[in-house]
């Protein structure tokens, strides 16, 4: 056991560095990432947002911060593939832990996603959050809209999310994961000139200016070319990448709220991500992971490899 340690997400003396706990225990924070509400100086915050109240069909996202984390423990100690490098040599990186949310009061946890995403981003570099389903989305973008103004999405999903957006009792927009594009559209937090959606595999009645990869396309195309595509469209502006699970073929991805057939493999997305490094990353996501749908943590695995990804390209972009 030499060399070894346990409990890296709370024994841990800095921000950098990898841990070494041994992969099958230890208290799991993301990617064994040290525990902390303190971020000051960082250069990324990963935390999780436990939300599964705006699904139009099955719930279950709420688990999946917990699942990311437990399947990225394997990514502990060792280089990462492809990347070849330990992220946490030059990347200062913690975990928050989650974001507070009322269960009784579901309609009051936007407002708590989007204040509290905004006092982490007052303090670290880059937020990384782990979802939920994806209205978490429109929160995050209001968060990342207020510092950076306009923003470019590049969108990983099977759906376009462009439904149109219903009013709540209250008379306000009532944004669920099916809407809101649209909605981050109507209020001018993106810019459909310059955003894009990769994967999608369903109609929704507008696109709202959005350029579209769909399924058939990205079947067609090597991942050197999606990559050029999505620096085409978003030509150096702010980019904002949220990656929706069910992106991917459902072989890939079975647990997540509304799967759709005919995607691409894990491998091919995970290759088109990897090219990206040299996008003007503000934020990201992984969203729609719902493990009491998933089987033997396939959909786990997936989306804590997309997580890891996002780390590395930012590992790889502050080492130069
Ligand atoms: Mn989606």
């Amino acid at each position: 056991m030499s060399g070894k340690s346990i409990d890296h997400a709370f024994t841990a003396s800095g921000n950098l560095g990898a841990a070494s706990d041994p992969t099958h225990a230890g208290a799991l924070s993301f990617m064994r990432r040290r525990f902390s509400k303190d971020v000051a100086g960082t250069d990324v915050t990963v935390w999780g947002v436990p939300f599964d109240s705006a699904v139009s069909n099955r719930p279950g996202a709420r688990f999946g911060p917990q699942a990311l984390r437990r399947a990225s423990a394997i990514f502990d100690n060792d280089p990462q593939y492809p990347f070849a490098r330990d992220f946490f040599e030059a990347l200062a990186v913690v975990d928050y832990g989650d974001c507070m949310l009322d269960y009784r009061l579901p309609e009051t946890a936007h407002g708590r996603i989007a204040e509290e995403a905004s006092a982490i981003l007052d303090h670290t570099g880059f937020l990384l959050t782990l979802g939920g389903d994806h209205s978490i989305t429109y929160p995050l973008l209001q968060a990342h809209a207020e510092r950076h103004g306009k923003l470019s999405l590049v969108q990983f999903d099977a759906h376009q999310d462009t439904w149109p957006v219903a009013t709540g009792a209250d008379g306000a927009p009532r944004v669920d994961h099916g809407s809101f594009v649209k909605q981050a559209v109507e209020d001018g937090l993106i810019d459909p000139a310059t955003s894009i959606q990769i994967g999608i595999r369903t109609h929704a009645p507008e696109t709202c200016g959005i350029e579209i990869l769909g399924g058939e396309a990205v079947e067609d195309m090597k991942s050197a070319e999606i990559a050029a595509k999505i620096y085409e469209r978003t030509g150096g502006t702010n980019v904002y990448l949220t990656f929706d699970i069910d992106c991917l073929d459902v072989a890939f991805a079975p647990g997540t709220g509304t799967p759709v057939a005919g995607g691409p493999s894990s491998a091919k997305m995970l290759a088109v991500l990897r090219h990206l490094k040299n996008l003007q990353l503000v934020g990201a996501d992984v969203v729609e992971v719902s493990p009491p749908y998933d089987h033997a943590d396939v959909t786990a695995i997936a989306g804590s490899t997309v997580a890891m990804y996002v780390l590395g390209i930012l590992a790889e972009k502050k080492v130069g």
